[in-house]
């Protein structure tokens, strides 16, 4: 069978695997909730990463049954982390553009995934890029505001590397902008990518929004982004994604 085959069958057959990411307050430190991404442990190829069989997924449909799996699982894991910390830690959860263009109904989805879980909907993020626009995007605004009326948070992912600039922040709902790792890179030395953070953080300010940095890997980015008062953060520096027992480990030791 072909891997678009093995890829249909992959959440059924327990192939597939969650892995966390913490996302980290730069004012203290602390580990405020975990980003969940997917991996696909191959019965021949081994551990294929999202970036191989993602965009496969969705142009042969199987994004939906992998989507609602992988929200399932992260819900189940946070409901279970929230429960042994005590903690409302949050749960990001990445939706593929194709999840709100199927005709599919995401908000039935999440709320049955929450009471299936009993995580709270006010601790769940959901992260979409700006792409999620490009078609019919007045159904998915309206899907959109529907799920934070839920009280769920929407974040608008890989913010910076899109093509529509940034007139369509005024018609997608969201709460959180995260910004794309390309430009965390060129920090602390790059004038561009400093001045093009700190009008995101401005125009972030302004809209009430919150900030994510994404991709920090050393000491001088993460302090360039406390000084150019970036929110919180996620990157190497803190931790890379991994599998739910050594997230949570880290976790119960206090990061
Ligand atoms: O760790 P990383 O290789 O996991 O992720 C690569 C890309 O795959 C990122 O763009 C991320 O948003 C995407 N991705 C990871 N997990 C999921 C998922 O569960 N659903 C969707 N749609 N995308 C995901
Ligand atoms: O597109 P999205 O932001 O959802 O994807 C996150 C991707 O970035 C995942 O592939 C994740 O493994 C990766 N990632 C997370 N932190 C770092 C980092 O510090 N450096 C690099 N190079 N990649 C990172
Ligand atoms: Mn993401
Ligand atoms: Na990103």
């Amino acid at each position: 069978a072909g891997l678009a085959q093995d890829l249909a069958a992959a959440a059924d057959a327990g192939q597939l695997e969650v892995h966390y990411q913490p996302t980290v307050r730069l004012a203290d430190g602390r580990t405020t909730g975990f980003e969940a991404l997917v991996r696909w442990n191959h019965p021949t190829r081994g551990l294929i990463p999202p970036v191989e069989f993602i965009p496969l997924a969705e142009e042969t449909g199987a994004i939906a049954g992998i989507g609602s799996w992988v929200l399932r699982e992260a819900l189940r894991q946070g409901a279970t982390w929230t429960a042994e910390t005590g903690a409302p830690l949050r749960m990001a959860v990445n939706l593929s553009p194709r999840q709100f263009h199927d005709g599919s109904d995401v908000t039935a989805l999440v709320v049955a995934a929450l009471a299936e879980t009993g995580f709270p909907a006010d601790q769940l993020t959901l992260e979409v890029t700006e792409g999620v626009l490009v078609e019919d995007g007045d159904a998915v605004v309206a899907q959109l505001q529907s799920l934070r009326a839920l009280g769920v948070r929407i974040a608008i992912d890989d913010f910076g590397t899109g093509f529509s600039g940034l007139s369509y922040l005024r018609h997608l709902p969201a709460d959180i902008i995260k910004i794309d790792r390309s430009f965390v890179m060129d920090l602390p030395r790059g004038r561009s990518a400093v001045t093009l953070i700190t009008s995101i953080v401005e125009l972030a300010h302004t809209l009430g929004l919150d900030i994510v940095a994404e991709g920090v890997e050393t000491e001088g980015q993460r302090q360039a982004l406390a000084d150019l008062d970036c929110g919180s953060a996620q990157g190497y520096l803190f931790a890379r994604p991994e599998p739910a027992d050594r997230a949570g480990a880290a976790l119960a030791a206090g990061m």
